[in-house]
């Protein structure tokens, strides 16, 4: 997997690892690296072995300390808002992924690297993961879904201060308002994540996919909306050999052997 300059690629099992690899830069994402995390997004979908993707920085001291400063600088209205959408794109591809996305904050995770740990499905933090969204103190806005995912994860009084503020809050600060699901050390962060991604594949992955599904696209709507959606997928979920094989096996008194399908 040798065709990324910015990631390194990696599959043990079933779990597929990406871990963006520009530590000189604390990771930070430029439009190389944007496209890159595409591609490897993209294959890992396709990979019917790879069951759960963990992202993380390389190095100990970033996850991705943002959107890359120096490319910001040149933009102009129109190139400002292509650079957003083209990111703007990853976030999405990523937040509907079909199979669970962990993010293993595993240090400064801010501006562009807090709007990615937010579109992953899951964000487990060492304890030295330092988050934020410092663009005002740029003379920006978040671009990468910031401003979006942030208020429905954490709640609109305590997104406004963030983001109005630009601080930075430590990994603790990020666990209390459930910016992060948990925060460990820094040697128990990635058995622990593996822990987690080995727990969720256990469950029927197609099962896992439409509970993202259902949660993802029902959580914008009214409840009466989104209870219906959750009804549909259910009737949907109820065709799949997965949800044959689960049945069949409980009443069976035995483990199940799902498939995907
Ligand atoms: N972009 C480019 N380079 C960076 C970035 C970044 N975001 N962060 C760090 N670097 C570089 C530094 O320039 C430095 O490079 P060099 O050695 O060549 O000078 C190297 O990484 C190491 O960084 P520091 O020496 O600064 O390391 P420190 O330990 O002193 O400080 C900090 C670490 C506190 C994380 C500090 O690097 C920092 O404040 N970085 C910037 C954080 C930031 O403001 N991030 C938000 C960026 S804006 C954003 O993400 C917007 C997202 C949506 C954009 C929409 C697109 C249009």
């Amino acid at each position: 997997m040798g065709e990324y300059k910015n990631l390194e690629i990696r599959q043990e099992e079933n779990i597929g690892w990406i871990i963006i690899n520009r530590p000189d830069k604390l990771n930070a994402l430029n439009q190389e690296t944007i496209k890159e995390l595409h591609k490897a997004f993209s294959s890992f979908q396709d990979d019917s072995r790879i069951k759960a993707v963990l992202l993380k920085g390389s190095g100990e001291k970033a996850f991705v300390a943002g959107a890359d400063i120096k490319e910001l600088s040149g933009l102009d209205s129109s190139s400002g808002k292509k650079y957003v959408l083209e990111g703007q794109e990853l976030m999405s591809l990523i937040e509907n992924f079909r199979k669970p996305v962990i993010a293993a904050v595993n240090g400064y995770a801010l501006g562009g690297g807090t709007e990615l740990a937010l579109a992953c499905h899951i964000r487990i933090a060492s304890d030295n993961a330092k988050m934020g969204q410092p663009e005002v103190k740029l003379g920006l806005i978040p671009g990468f879904g910031g401003t979006q995912r942030l208020p429905r994860l954490v709640g609109k009084g305590v997104a406004m201060e963030m983001i109005l503020s630009g601080k930075t809050i430590n990994a603790q600060e990020a666990l209390r308002i459930g910016l992060v699901n948990k925060v460990v050390s820094q040697e128990e962060l990635i058995p622990t994540c593996e822990a987690l991604a080995r727990e969720i594949i256990a469950g029927g992955p197609k099962a896992v996919e439409y509970c993202i599904k259902s949660i993802n696209k029902g959580l914008d709507r009214p409840l009466d909306e989104g209870l219906l959606l959750e009804a549909e997928l259910f009737g949907e979920v109820c065709s799949t050999q997965d949800s044959k094989e689960g049945t069949k096996a409980f009443l069976e008194k035995r483990k199940p052997e799902f498939q995907g399908r």
